[in-house]
């Protein structure tokens, strides 16, 4: 085993992803698509906005299951299963039938449309662990995760999941219940961390919503002030709130608390970052560049350097 290609949030684009691991130069045999030194590590997000979730699936799975592939759980998996499960007191889904909740995850109901047909695919999404620590022959450390690596909810979360950082069977409903503990770490670590902006400040996010918190950008090793630390999206509109964030000194306690201090590579995707990739230092990349709309489906080709290269980056537009 040479390394991993971590590959960013499918969201149901199936013909990205095999444009992909065209171009990683993986084969497809007996219909599973594979690489003969090489193992794909899919960072989560698989399903929701493509309307390709079948064919998604199936690739992705049954490489995983062949052992060309590991995949972790994104927050569209983790929804996926809250949306059809129901609590065993009040029989009602762990994640609400709300508007914005179905807006969600239409394109996903609509290209499999009976429950019974999602069933396998959501039974699936419960083995996928939350997050991996790996440590291979060769390779060295390396870590995944798919919002935010966060040790304090990484060691919340304990209880709840199995040795395989699968979440247990008995810890589903807690993962879904705001303001437990369980939940709150779940967050953290699919969603990214999230603070609220001081004085009643907000800004504007990209369908015209005034938001009065922001998530962080955890992967900084240090940051003067806190509009370093914020991660605000469509800044030319949102200007004045980073003017003023830019005044207030970077919160120590949170750059302690939440901003990577591992020694060691860590991968993740989420934030629909813009093509071209980079890294976002030299120990931590993002893997997401939008294929859910319309970037390209990317892959960090990981090789066990401990120093993270931009010319490690491969995507599935024409090679
Ligand atoms: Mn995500």
């Amino acid at each position: 085993m040479q390394g991993f290609d971590v590959i960013g949030d499918v969201h149901g684009m199936a013909d990205k992803l095999h444009a992909l691991l065209k171009n990683l130069g993986y084969r497809r045999h007996a219909g599973v698509w594979s690489h003969p030194q090489r193992q794909a590590l899919f960072i989560g997000d698989l399903i929701d906005n493509g309307l390709q979730s079948i064919e998604t699936l199936t690739t992705v799975r049954d490489m995983v299951e062949h052992g060309a592939a590991r995949a972790i759980m994104g927050n569209h998996e983790l929804n996926a299963i809250g949306w059809e499960m129901r609590h065993s007191q009040t029989g009602e889904p762990l994640r609400e039938h709300s508007d914005a909740n179905l807006a969600h995850h239409q394109a996903f109901l609509d290209s499999i449309p009976q429950r019974e047909d999602r069933l396998p695919g959501l039974n699936w999404f419960k083995t996928l662990p939350l997050y991996l620590q790996l440590d291979e022959p060769g390779l060295g450390p390396v870590r995944f995760v798919h919002a935010c690596w966060h040790p304090t909810s990484i060691t919340a979360l304990q209880p709840y999941l199995n040795s395989n950082h699968q979440l247990r069977d008995d810890a589903w409903e807690v993962a879904f219940e705001e303001g437990h503990v369980a939940f709150n770490a779940v967050e953290n670590i699919l969603k990214g961390i999230e603070i609220d902006l001081p004085n009643g400040m907000s800004f504007t996010d990209h369908k015209g919503k005034q938001r009065h918190s922001t998530r962080i950008s955890w992967w900084l090793k240090d940051a003067d002030n806190m509009a370093d630390m914020v991660h605000i999206p469509m800044p030319t509109q949102n200007q004045h709130v980073l003017d003023a964030l830019r005044q207030r000194p970077a919160q120590q306690d949170l750059l302690e608390d939440s901003c990577y201090q591992g020694q060691c590579p860590v991968f993740f995707g989420h934030y629909w970052l813009r093509w071209p990739a980079r890294v976002l230092n030299d120990k931590a990349a993002c893997t997401d560049y939008s294929a859910g709309k319309d970037g390209p489906l990317v892959a960090y080709r990981w090789s066990g350097e401990s120093i993270l290269s931009d010319n490690n980056w491969v995507s599935s537009a024409a090679s």
